[in-house]
C-alpha cells in the first residue's frame, strides 16, 4: 500500500491518554443511576442492566491479575474520524490485561456478527491503521441488531471464537441496540459482556456524561477549513453568494460549530426554525433581507450555512412530507405509471389545499426529489434533498422582487454557488483531539471489559483540559434512555441530543449573528494541523470550549 508522507509520519504518533489509564488502575463505583425519564418502564425492560452506577478509573498501586480475554468489535453506521484509534485502544488495552488476549473484528457492521463474517485483528494489522481516518480496517454497515434471532445467531459465532465481550462503536441507535443486546445476553446468562462507544460526526450523542461523540471534532474542522477558503474566495471576487449545506441528518450541531469557527454571514439552525414555527418563506425572507442589506452596503457576496436536516424541522414541510409519504405508500404503483412530466400536477391535485399550495411553490427539482427518493421505511431521504439549491433558487426569486421594489441595487446581480459538505469530512485523518479521545475511549472500553461490566458506554470527560487530566470511566447506557414513539410503537431509546436553544454555544452564536450578517468578519481556520504548537494542534471544538467555558 503506497502511503503519503503524512500517513508515514502520523503512524508514529502516540495518542495522549488520561494519566489514570497509564499505570495500574482501579474502579471507583458511584451512586446508582436513573434513566433520564420514564424510569419505571425502562427498569421493567432492563431488569439486569438498569440502575448500575457510573464508574471511573483511578490510579492504583497494585496490578490486578486477569485472564486472557477474547473480544469482538463492530463499527456501526456512518464513518467518523478516529474509529481506527478506538480499535487500536481496545487492542492495546486488552493486551495490557493479558498479552494472550485476542481481538476479532466483524466485517461491514452488525451484519458481520449475524452472518459470521469476521477477521482476527493482529498487531501487524492494527499498526497499519493507527491514527488513520476511515472505517476500512473492518468496514461499517447500517444493519440494525434488534431481534432475538439476530442476537442468538451472533452468540453462535461469539461462542465459537470464545469471545466473552463485544464492543459496539456507533451512534444513539446502535448504542440503544447494544444495551438491548447486553440485557438479553445477561438475561440468558450467555457469558458475553457488551460495551458501547459514542460515535457520530453529527454530534448528537452527548449528555452530561458523554461530552462529545467522536469524529465531530475532525469533521467540523475539515468543513470549517473549506468554508473558510470559500469565504476568502468570495471576499476576493465579491460576486457570489455561497449556499453551503452541511451534514447532520437531524441535529444542527455541525452547522453551529462551523458557524462558531468561521463566522459566516448566515447560519440556519433547524431547532430554532422548529421552535419558532417558521415557514420556508420566513427563512427565504430572512436570507433575502440580509442579501439586500449587504448589497446596499456594497457587499454583494456572502455565505449561508444550511444544516442537512433542515427540511424536516420546518413544521409546514414536515406536514407536507407526512401527507406525501402516506399518499405514495398507498398509491405508489399508480403514481409510477403517470408520465414524468405530469407527476407534479398529479400530486398538486391529490394533496390537501394547504400542502398543495406549499408543494406548488417548490422548485421543480425539489418537488421531484420529494416524490422520488424514499428509504426502505417509505420516508423521504432528507440527505438527498438539495436544500442548498432550493434556498438559493427561492432567495433569487425573492431578491428579484426586492429589486423591483427598489430595495436591492439595480446595478447588482444576485449570483449563487451551491455546495454540500459531508462525505469529505467523515474519513479525514483524525485531529489530535479525535486521535487521543478515540484511543482513550477504546482503552477505557478494554478497562470496562476487564472489570466485568456490561451495558456500559465508554466515557472520557473533561476533554477541554490537557489529556493527562481527562476522566475515564463508564456510564450505564440505561441512564441515557427514555421512551419514544418509533414506527408507531413506544420504544426505549437513547435520547438524541439536539441543539439546545438555551445552551451556551447557541446563545453565543445568536449574540453575534446580526453583526456577522452585515460586517464581513470571516475567520479562516485553515487545515487541521497534526504537528506543531499545542494551541494550533490540540484545540477542542468551540462548542466544547463554550460549553465548558474554557
Ligand atoms: P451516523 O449517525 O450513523 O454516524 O451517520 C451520520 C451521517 O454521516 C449523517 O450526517 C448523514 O446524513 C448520514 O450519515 C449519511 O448516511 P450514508 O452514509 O448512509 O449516506
Amino acid at each position: 500500500m503506497t502511503k503519503s508522507a503524512l500517513q508515514i509520519a502520523r503512524a508514529a504518533y502516540e495518542p495522549k491518554v488520561p494519566k489514570t489509564l497509564k499505570g495500574y488502575v482501579r474502579v471507583k463505583e458511584g451512586e446508582p443511576t436513573q434513566s433520564v425519564s420514564d424510569p419505571d418502564e425502562i427498569k421493567k425492560l432492563f431488569p439486569n442492566t438498569y440502575g448500575m452506577s457510573v464508574i471511573r478509573f483511578e490510579e492504583s498501586d497494585t496490578k490486578t491479575a486477569y485472564n486472557p480475554v477474547n473480544v469482538g468489535v463492530i463499527l456501526s453506521g456512518g464513518q467518523a474520524p478516529g474509529g481506527h484509534n478506538v480499535i487500536a485502544g481496545i487492542f492495546d488495552g486488552i493486551k495490557d490485561i493479558h498479552p494472550e488476549s485476542r481481538l476479532f473484528g466483524f466485517i461491514l457492521g452488525p451484519g458481520g456478527l449475524v452472518n459470521h463474517e469476521y477477521m482476527e485483528l493482529t498487531s501487524d494489522i492494527i499498526d497499519e491503521y493507527r491514527n488513520t481516518g476511515g472505517f476500512d480496517i473492518i468496514g461499517s454497515g447500517r444493519t440494525k441488531l434488534e431481534t432475538e434471532e439476530q442476537f442468538d445467531k451472533g452468540l453462535e459465532i461469539l461462542k465459537k471464537l470464545n469471545i466473552s465481550a463485544l464492543v459496539i462503536i456507533g451512534g444513539d441507535d446502535s448504542n440503544t441496540n447494544a444495551c438491548v443486546l447486553a440485557e438479553y445476553y445477561a438475561r440468558i446468562n450467555a457469558g458475553v459482556q457488551v460495551i458501547g462507544c459514542p460515535k457520530t460526526i453529527d454530534g448528537d450523542l452527548k449528555n452530561e456524561m458523554i461530552e462529545a461523540s467522536f469524529g465531530f471534532d475532525t469533521a467540523c474542522k475539515v468543513y470549517s477549513e473549506v468554508i473558510g477558503n470559500i469565504q476568502r474566495d468570495c471576499n476576493s471576487a465579491r460576486k457570489y453568494w455561497h449556499f453551503i449545506k452541511l451534514m447532520g441528518r437531524s441535529a444542527s450541531h455541525i452547522a453551529l460549530e462551523c458557524a462558531l469557527q468561521v463566522q459566516p454571514n448566515i447560519c440556519i439552525i433547524s431547532e430554532e426554525i422548529e421552535a419558532k414555527n417558521q415557514s420556508l418563506d420566513d427563512i427565504v425572507n430572512y436570507i433575502a433581507d440580509v442579501v439586500a442589506k449587504r448589497a446596499t452596503a456594497g457587499n454583494n457576496f456572502g455565505t449561508v450555512l444550511i444544516p442537512e436536516g433542515l427540511i424536516e424541522f420546518i413544521p409546514a414541510m414536515k406536514t407536507l412530507m407526512a401527507e406525501l409519504n402516506d399518499y405514495l405508500a398507498l398509491n405508489d404503483e399508480e403514481f409510477k405509471r403517470i408520465k414524468r412530466s405530469a407527476q407534479r400536477e398529479h400530486i398538486i391535485d391529490k394533496l390537501s389545499p394547504e400542502n398543495s399550495r406549499i408543494y406548488k411553490s417548490l422548485p421543480e427539482t425539489v418537488a421531484r426529489q420529494l416524490t422520488l427518493d424514499r428509504d426502505p421505511h417509505g420516508n423521504v431521504q432528507v440527505s438527498l434533498i438539495e436544500t442548498e439549491k432550493l434556498l438559493a433558487e427561492m432567495v433569487a426569486n425573492r431578491v428579484e422582487e426586492l429589486k423591483n421594489k427598489g430595495k436591492y441595487p439595480q446595478k447588482d446581480k444576485f449570483s449563487t454557488q451551491v455546495h454540500f459538505f459531508g462525505y469529505e469530512g467523515r474519513c479525514a485523518a483524525p485531529s489530535n483531539y479525535d486521535a487521543d479521545y478515540c484511543y482513550s475511549l477504546g482503552y477505557t472500553a478494554a478497562g470496562l471489559i476487564g472489570s466485568g461490566k456490561t451495558g456500559y458506554m465508554s466515557s472520557v470527560r473533561n476533554t477541554t483540559a490537557p489529556a493527562s487530566e481527562w476522566i475515564a470511566g463508564g456510564v450505564p447506557i440505561t441512564m441515557m434512555m427514555n421512551m419514544e414513539r418509533r414506527h408507531g410503537e413506544m420504544k426505549p431509546v437513547i435520547q438524541k441530543a439536539l441543539v439546545k436553544l438555551d445552551g451556551a454555544p447557541f446563545k453565543e452564536f445568536a449574540s453575534k449573528r446580526d453583526t456577522w450578517a452585515v460586517t464581513t468578519d470571516y475567520v479562516y481556520p485553515g487545515p487541521i494541523q497534526y504537528f506543531g504548537p499545542t494551541e494550533v494542534c490540540d484545540q477542542p471544538t468551540k462548542t466544547l470550549q463554550i460549553e465548558q467555558k474554557k
